[in-house]
């Protein structure tokens, strides 16, 4: 593991941070640095633009951004910058991440924000890994014995189904 940050999660409220646990929970299950800020596209735009357009320069491979409601982070972050965005809908107050997900994933042709499912840090997490893992071997391993870790459970689960 190396100091330097390679992912970067952002989100645009406190509020956000135990949905977006999951991306950094799965960072540390493998040992990627990952940084962790509070950039909001509306409370505090200059934040975000500078942020986004410092990201590469700075060392950060891939971004992670939650927001809910009217999720313009993560768009927005990647309109000001050449690395992949991952987008993550977080569960809203009124309307359970609908507005969220609508928010992020329907980008226009030319910048596109990788969208997961509403609430799903932990996939957003798992495919910043893997886009690291793209350039780094070991971490490769470590995503094959993940999903190999994987389908075990569910296989102790049937046997144990089973008896
Ligand atoms: C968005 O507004 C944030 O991403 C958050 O999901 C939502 C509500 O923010 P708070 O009012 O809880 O700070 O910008």
């Amino acid at each position: 593991m190396t100091d330097q940050p390679l992912v970067g999660i952002i989100m645009g409220s406190d509020s956000d941070l135990p949905t977006m646990q999951g991306a950094i929970a799965i960072c540390e299950e493998f040992s990627v640095t990952c940084e962790v800020a509070i950039v909001s596209a509306h409370r505090t735009p200059e934040r975000m633009v500078n942020y986004a357009q410092t990201a590469a320069q700075r060392g950060l491979k891939v971004i992670i951004a939650g927001a809910g409601g009217a999720a313009h982070l993560p768009g927005m972050v990647a309109s000001l910058t050449p690395l992949p965005v991952i987008g993550v809908p977080v569960p809203s107050r009124h309307l359970q991440g609908v507005d969220s997900l609508y928010s992020i994933v329907q980008m226009p042709a030319g910048i596109p924000v990788a969208t997961v499912a509403i609430g799903n840090a932990t996939n957003a997490g798992l495919l910043a890994v893997q886009i690291l893992a793209t350039y780094q071997p070991q971490l490769q391993e470590k995503v094959v014995q993940y999903r190999q870790n994987l389908s075990e459970s569910v296989i102790n689960k049937q046997t144990k189904l089973d008896n």
